[in-house]
């Protein structure tokens, strides 16, 4: 398989986490998202994703799937091992309502993407960028805490689509100097996760496009 990859992608990183976890072996094609604007938006990287995003996985059909979340549902329907969801459907919902906090609710308000539009469109000072990022992170986290039943996992004893949500937001939101100290079960998931090889050769600085 071909991971279309930024090593500081959150949403990659969720990817990366999953093909460890199955135990896929894959390429990573780097594409950067702030050198020259970002090479996203080259017509080459816009021809493979109209979307003009990261992560972007070719499957061995030569199928071309984008969104880390149905990425990770295909992972999941054809490498059933290890499951990243519980088999009750209600357990299945809530680890599916905590990963949609981070990807849904989080993620995508404080995206390259948006953060850049913020600065240059909307004409906005750094410090102003940094609260808006601050805001909604901790926003976030606070229903994700109140939540999260870690056991040692988000959502008990096996790691779920939930833990490979959260740990790339984890890791974000210290880059961005957000204080975690309101989130004592984050941090201990994020710990025990991080402690798993499948999330750590799945950080930003173990790929192969770090900086
Ligand atoms: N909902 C998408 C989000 C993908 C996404 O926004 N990726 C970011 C990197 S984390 C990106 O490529 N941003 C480029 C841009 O906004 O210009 C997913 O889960 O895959």
């Amino acid at each position: 398989m071909k991971l279309y990859s930024y090593f500081r992608s959150s949403a990659a990183y969720r990817v990366r986490i999953a093909l460890n976890l199955k135990g896929i072996a894959y390429e990573t094609v780097p594409i950067h998202l702030v050198r020259d604007g970002g090479h996203n938006r080259l017509p080459e990287f816009r021809a493979v994703n109209p979307q003009m995003r990261v992560p972007v996985l070719v499957a061995p059909s030569g199928d071309v799937l984008i969104q880390s979340l149905a990425i990770i549902d295909y992972l999941d329907e054809t490498h059933p091992e290890p499951p990243l969801l519980p088999k009750d459907p209600i357990a299945r919902a809530q680890a599916r309502a905590l990963a949609h906090i981070v990807a849904c609710d989080i993620h995508p308000l404080n995206n390259v993407g948006p953060l850049r539009y913020l600065k240059r469109e909307m004409r906005q000072e750094q410090s102003a960028i940094d609260a808006w990022y601050h805001h909604w992170v901790l926003e976030g986290f606070a229903a994700f805490e109140a939540l999260a039943k870690p056991g040692p996992y988000c959502c008990g004893s096996t790691v779920t689509t939930a833990d490979l949500c959260l740990v790339p937001q984890v890791y974000n939101a210290r880059r961005l100097k957000v204080p975690l100290d309101a989130f004592p079960k984050i941090v201990a998931i994020d710990a025990a996760c991080t402690a798993l090889p499948a999330f750590d050769r799945a950080r930003p600085e173990n790929q192969p496009d770090a900086e």
